[in-house]
């Protein structure tokens, strides 16, 4: 029997989430906003009242023609004829409750694993729980935090079964979306999405299901600027280049910068000179309004404090929401513990359009957990190129965005294309604030360019690269000091010429 996952409600009779209402006339109030499956989950009460309270919420299911599932509890879902039973990986194997249970009936396997998906899968369970997605206070004993990475895994891992599928945790309105986007693996995705307290504790459970099945029939706003990539070669790439430039300079885009104090002032001065407008607020807050313009969030962890990581996380919500780019720079990502675990948060917290970052933090936010910086500039490399390029592909297609690892040869990535940009001045390396221009710069182009997002950060690159040549070969510069305020008036040079249509600046260059 085909189950309709896509709104799945697992319910909790919790003090804390149930609120002193009745459970049925909340779970029959989300059965009016929409949901599609609905399991009895109580893991306190006596069995007497759960035979009792699963019977009455089985009177109510049945009404919208909606499937009863009983956690665990295989006994009582046969003394009342409910649809099926949910068992984790520690209740009643799945052999033996096939067993007991009518030949129709519908099992799912909790599973935080590929091994545990796959013995699902053969042993023909109808659907698969997985989790946990992102840690929930419901549910504090669970095995493991997986992400919409780990997820991605599992559904890759079992892409040739038809099991049904659906991921539970923490998942709530301002996720569910990413949720479904980001975890989907080329060939299998989400059939749906598991939700106790954003639905139970609501204080309208109706609303609430509604807006999720609202949320789930649409792919996220970030998603829908973004059409498939377009051509591949790297020459009809580069010839479209001074457009986006011009692009870029009549759009004009605002772009907020939550940046570290040490470049703040330089990179001001960057975003200006290209014809961006830039603002720099560390204050989350702020992104509801700033959100509203054309324009691109740039979150750099250069100066992590206390503070730093909520007010990312509401600016990267504001933003997210609004569908308007935002780029990640995990500046220093794997030199402490504080800033690994501010990317994991960050990475779960949020879409990036862009995750821009040395080798090292890279390797980081790719979660290779035998990376250690030393300090936050790039430290000696252990990849060549091609490994290099590869790590930038497979970061941009496992989160669906585009990457650029920087380096003497930049790799640039949308998880299809790999673009090596060799451009480029040693000057670059020895003057602080330059790398973190890059983010910026590309959140101006992110702005200004939706449709090929891998197009847009490469023009971004190439005028800046070109500038830094352009400014080291000025005779009046003698080295990093005198270079800074040349780089400056060369991207000012560049963009002047782009607004006039004046493209020689570019021909030969990349
Ligand atoms: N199982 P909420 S997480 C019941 O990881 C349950 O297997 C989980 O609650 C697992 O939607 C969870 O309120 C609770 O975060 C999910
Ligand atoms: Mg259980």
């Amino acid at each position: 029997m085909p189950v309709d996952l896509s709104l799945y409600l697992v319910t909790d009779s919790t003090p804390a989430i149930l609120k002193g209402r009745d459970l049925c006339t909340v779970v029959e109030s989300a059965l009016q906003g929409g949901v599609t499956v609905v399991q009895y989950r109580d893991k306190t009460n006596d069995t007497g009242l759960l035979v009792e309270t699963a019977r009455k919420l089985h009177q109510v299911t049945k009404k919208y023609n909606v499937p009863l599932l009983i956690n665990d509890r295989v006994d009582v879902a046969l003394a009342i004829g409910a649809e099926g039973v949910h068992l984790g990986q520690d209740d009643m194997n799945f052999t033996e409750a096939k067993k007991l249970l009518p030949e129709n009936a519908i099992i799912g396997i909790s599973t935080s694993s590929v091994e545990e998906a796959k013995k699902a899968a053969a042993d023909g369970a109808d659907y698969i729980g997985i989790g946990t997605m992102f840690a929930t206070p419901t549910k504090t004993n669970t095995k493991s935090v997986i992400g919409t990475a780990g997820t991605q895994v599992i559904l890759d891992a079992i892409k040739d079964s038809a099991i049904g599928t659906v991921s539970i945790g923490g998942i709530n309105h301002s996720n569910v979306q990413r949720v479904l986007y980001q975890s989907q693996s080329p060939k299998k995705a989400l059939d749906g999405v598991a939700i106790v307290s954003a639905i139970v504790a609501a204080d309208d459970p109706k609303a609430s299901a509604e807006q999720f099945v609202e949320l789930i029939r649409n792919p996220p706003r970030f998603a829908q600027a973004s059409s498939p990539p377009r051509a591949n070669e790297a020459e009809v790439l580069l010839s479209e280049v001074p457009q986006i430039i011009r692009k870029m300079v009549e759009v004009h885009p605002l772009v907020h910068n939550m940046i570290n104090f040490v470049v703040s002032n330089f990179v001001a001065n960057v975003a200006l000179s290209i014809g961006a407008s830039p603002i720099m607020s560390p204050y989350g807050d702020e992104a509801t309004d700033l959100c509203k313009f054309d324009g691109a969030l740039l979150i750099n962890m250069g100066t992590l404090t206390t503070e730093s990581v909520p007010n990312y996380l509401k600016a990267i919500k504001a933003y997210n929401e609004r569908g308007n780019p935002v780029v990640y720079d995990p500046v220093g990502a794997a030199a402490t513990h504080i800033r690994r675990n501010a990317v994991n948060q960050l990475m779960a917290g949020g879409y990036f359009d862009l995750i821009k970052g040395n080798e090292g933090e890279i390797r980081q936010a790719w979660g290779s957990s035998a990376v250690q910086q030393r300090g936050v500039d790039s430290g000696p490399s252990t990849l060549d190129g091609n490994q290099k390029a590869t790590l930038a592909r497979d970061l941009a297609r496992r989160e669906r965005n585009v990457v650029l690892l920087t380096g003497a040869t930049d790799y640039l990535s949308d998880g299809e294309r790999v673009i090596a940009v060799e451009n480029g001045h040693p000057y670059l390396g020895q003057v602080t604030g330059t790398g973190c221009a890059i983010g910026t710069i590309s959140g101006c182009f992110l702005a200004a360019h939706r449709s090929d997002r891998l197009l847009a950060v490469l023009s971004g690159i190439l005028m800046y690269e070109i500038a830094a040549e352009n400014a080291a070969a000025k005779e009046y510069v003698r080295g990093p000091g005198s270079f800074v305020p040349a780089f400056v008036d060369e991207l000012y040079a560049i963009r002047t010429a782009a607004a006039n249509g004046d493209d020689s600046w570019f021909a030969g260059r990349a």
